[in-house]
């Protein structure tokens, strides 16, 4: 892991450094507790003695058309309902509220696109052209609840896309544009999606890439008719590829100038949008997510976490196709009439400074990225951070996966000067907003321990039993109430939302209903829990969630492959990577030919995100006596682990083998 990788620390400061690494708690700066939206520690007695009623709090952030009776509503549980009676609609939370209120002028999203074009739309602005696109829908035909597939990089017209999905009522499943054709596929005929909106291209390092294409042979394994909307991202670049079938959105645009589309009222509990993730099965799953929970919660988080400031520029480094992009780059700061940076490219494009030449120039005030960013920097060295003024930032955030306490301390020393709090923020795609970590006007932090669960939420770290375990020991992560941001099934599948989250620990007979997210954790004697990773079969690449049934099922699709076992080896950047173990069909030679279909293959079905970093023939796979793949030990292997015992096993004599082929390979 980056713990013991060679840090390229030439700054000279390695005097901080050992201090620093010796200290195991951090306090936040008094000039941030002093404007801290949240400074008060009395919020967490708060939310327990008033629980449910204190979530009104995040619902108040909202405007509402007509007030909700019940906040909390848990006749059906596990099938929570929030706010009910209540109505309102997602846009004109984000847009027309703040242009009434005379941000009309306030940048609401700044884009900065990789080739140094720049963007800025004003709320006011960002209104118009969330109309004109809304109008632009409905003439298509799209009704309430229908679904729309969003299939965009980090374009502006993303964010517009799905508020105005938001404002017709049609909720939105956005896939993120890395998948592949395949995963495109999959997506719009689980969800049913008859729309889809795309774009020609966009830039990679420098290179146009064709997104176009992709989405075209995705809509080839789609069984229904698909309507689609094309954005010239490129211009002239690319587009030839714009096929006749497709609308331009453009043109859709202008068509529709100055249109108004009035928003429509949901009920709270009406679907905003679906969220595709991976779980243990092949099969992803679509995760529903309603207007008046989920946003009050976004809503709530980005203001007692994130302490985003109307006044304030800032940034949340994810991309929009992921669960953290929706919460925190586009609703949550939205909602609360902030200005949301978006960046469309690579941190290390054309240098390896960008992000912080990104944060001088616009004077980021927070800024949120994930741990596998912060261990690339720290690998690239404090000389590009240095380079420039980080002084605007005043609060820094992480997400996806566990930070080690080494990369924690090189964002808090290098990129927050010492002088900002780090919030490190545990949740899911599942949970729709953050649920643990420390409030940062309130809690001591401590490096590699995401915090305390945040006010109103009951984790604990339970054993196989459901018994609460000892501080220290290491045991599953449970959520033991409901809360406003969580998700409230499994799109059509209400079986397979029971079996996920709540088979597990809860108690139906008395009607005890315990949330399992998949994780294991441990916690402290100050309740701070320190999440340990992924229990089920999924593992998490550079943050990004893939289900190593997914990926298996795509080598197995592989002809002359015979079967594929897939786990995460630990990886000095990544968190993770994907490591794969093959057998091939009888007579099939382990040429480098079939290695790269092999990676094709899971290409070809997910995204390059799934591509492996090692393909390991084998004649067999480890296999206890009765015939389960010993995947702990495979994930020794992969991460140069020593191996625990090999005694269970029917076939010990594999374990060396395989071992050789992987030292072979290096
Ligand atoms: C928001 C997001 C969820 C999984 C989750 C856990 C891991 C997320 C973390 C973290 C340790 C953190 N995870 N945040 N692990 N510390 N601060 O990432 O959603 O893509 O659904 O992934 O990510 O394993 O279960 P999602």
């Amino acid at each position: 892991m980056a713990e013991e990788s060679g840090d390229t620390d030439t700054d000279g400061d390695g005097e901080l450094e050992a201090r620093l690494a010796d200290q195991e708690t951090f306090d936040p700066p008094e000039s941030f507790v002093e404007q801290a939206n949240v400074a008060d520690d009395g919020i967490y007695e708060e939310f327990e003695e008033n629980w449910p009623d204190c979530w009104e709090r995040a619902a108040n952030l909202l405007s509402w058309d007509q007030e909700y009776e019940t906040v909390l509503e848990d006749d059906d549980a596990p099938f929570y309902k929030w706010f009910t009676g209540g109505e309102l609609n997602a846009s004109a939370n984000c847009l027309d509220r703040h242009v009434e209120d005379g941000a009309k002028n306030r940048a609401a999203i700044k884009w900065e696109g990789e080739l140094g074009e720049t963007r800025t739309y004003t709320y006011g602005d960002l209104l118009n052209e969330v109309e004109e696109f809304a109008a632009a829908l409905r003439d298509l035909g799209v009704e309430e609840d229908d679904v729309v597939t969003l299939y965009m990089p980090m374009i502006p017209e993303l964010p517009i896309a799905m508020l105005a999905c938001a404002r017709i009522g049609a909720p939105h499943s956005v896939v993120f544009a890395g998948f592949s054709a395949d995963a495109l596929a999959t997506r719009m005929n689980a969800a049913d999606s008859e729309y889809l909106v795309t774009c020609d291209g966009y830039y990679r390092r420098g290179d146009a890439l064709n997104h176009k294409e992709k989405a075209d042979k995705g809509l080839r394994g789609v069984d229904h008719e698909v309507t689609s909307v094309v954005v010239d991202r490129l211009g002239d670049e690319l587009n030839h590829f714009l096929g006749n079938s497709a609308h331009d959105y453009d043109e859709l645009i202008e068509e529709h100038a100055g249109a108004s589309v009035e928003p429509v009222s949901r009920d709270a509990e009406d679907m905003l949008f679906l969220m595709y993730t991976s779980g243990t099965t092949g099969q992803p799953k679509g995760v529903k997510h309603t207007t008046g929970g989920y946003l009050s919660y976004a809503a709530w988080t980005s203001h007692a976490v994130l302490d985003v400031k109307p006044e304030d520029t800032y940034w949340c480094a994810a991309d929009i196709g992921w669960i953290t992009g929706h919460s925190y780059i586009v609703y949550g700061p939205l909602a609360l009439g902030t200005t949301s940076m978006m960046y469309e490219g690579t941190p290390d494009y054309p240098e390896r400074d960008r992000l912080w030449e990104l944060v001088e120039k616009n004077g980021v005030d927070i800024f949120y990225t994930a741990p596998t960013a912060i261990r690339a920097f720290m690998k690239w060295g404090s000389q590009y951070p240095e380079e420039h003024d980080l002084s605007s930032l005043r609060l820094l955030g992480t997400v996806g996966e566990p930070i080690n306490p080494r990369a924690w301390k090189w964002y808090y020393t290098h990129i927050g000067g010492e002088n900002c709090p780090i919030v490190d923020t545990w949740w899911q795609t599942e949970t729709g907003g953050m649920m643990i970590t420390t409030l940062p006007g309130v809690g001591t932090m401590k490096p590699g321990s995401a915090g305390p669960p945040l006010p109103g939420i009951d984790a604990r770290i339970v054993d196989t039993s459901g018994e609460q375990i000892e501080a220290g020991d290491a045991g599953y992560l449970t959520v033991q109430n409901p809360w406003p941001g969580m998700l409230r099934t499994l799109y059509q599948n209400d079986e397979r939302f029971l079996a996920e989250y709540w088979q597990e620990y809860s108690d139906e007979e008395s009607d005890e209903w315990v949330y399992f997210p998949e994780d294991g954790a441990k916690i402290d004697d100050d309740g701070y829990i320190t999440i340990l990773g992924r229990v089920d079969d999924v593992i998490n690449v550079s943050g990004h969630r893939l289900g190593t049934m997914e990926i298996e099922s795509a080598i197995v699709g592989v002809e002359g492959v015979a079967e594929a076992a897939v786990v995460g080896g630990s990886h000095e950047v990544k968190g993770q990577a994907v490591y794969t173990y093959v057998i091939l069909e009888e007579g099939q030679g382990d040429s480098e030919s079939m290695r790269e279909r092999i990676v094709e293959g899971v290409e070809d079905a997910i995204g390059p995100i799934a591509r492996p970093e090692e393909v390991v023939f084998t004649p067999e796979l480890p296999k206890t006596r009765s015939g389960k793949i010993m995947r702990r030990l495979l994930e020794d292997l992969a991460s140069g682990e020593e191996l625990g015992n090999t005694s269970t096993l029917r076939n010990p004599e594999i374990v060396d083998e395989i071992a050789a082929r992987i030292s072979d390979s290096d």
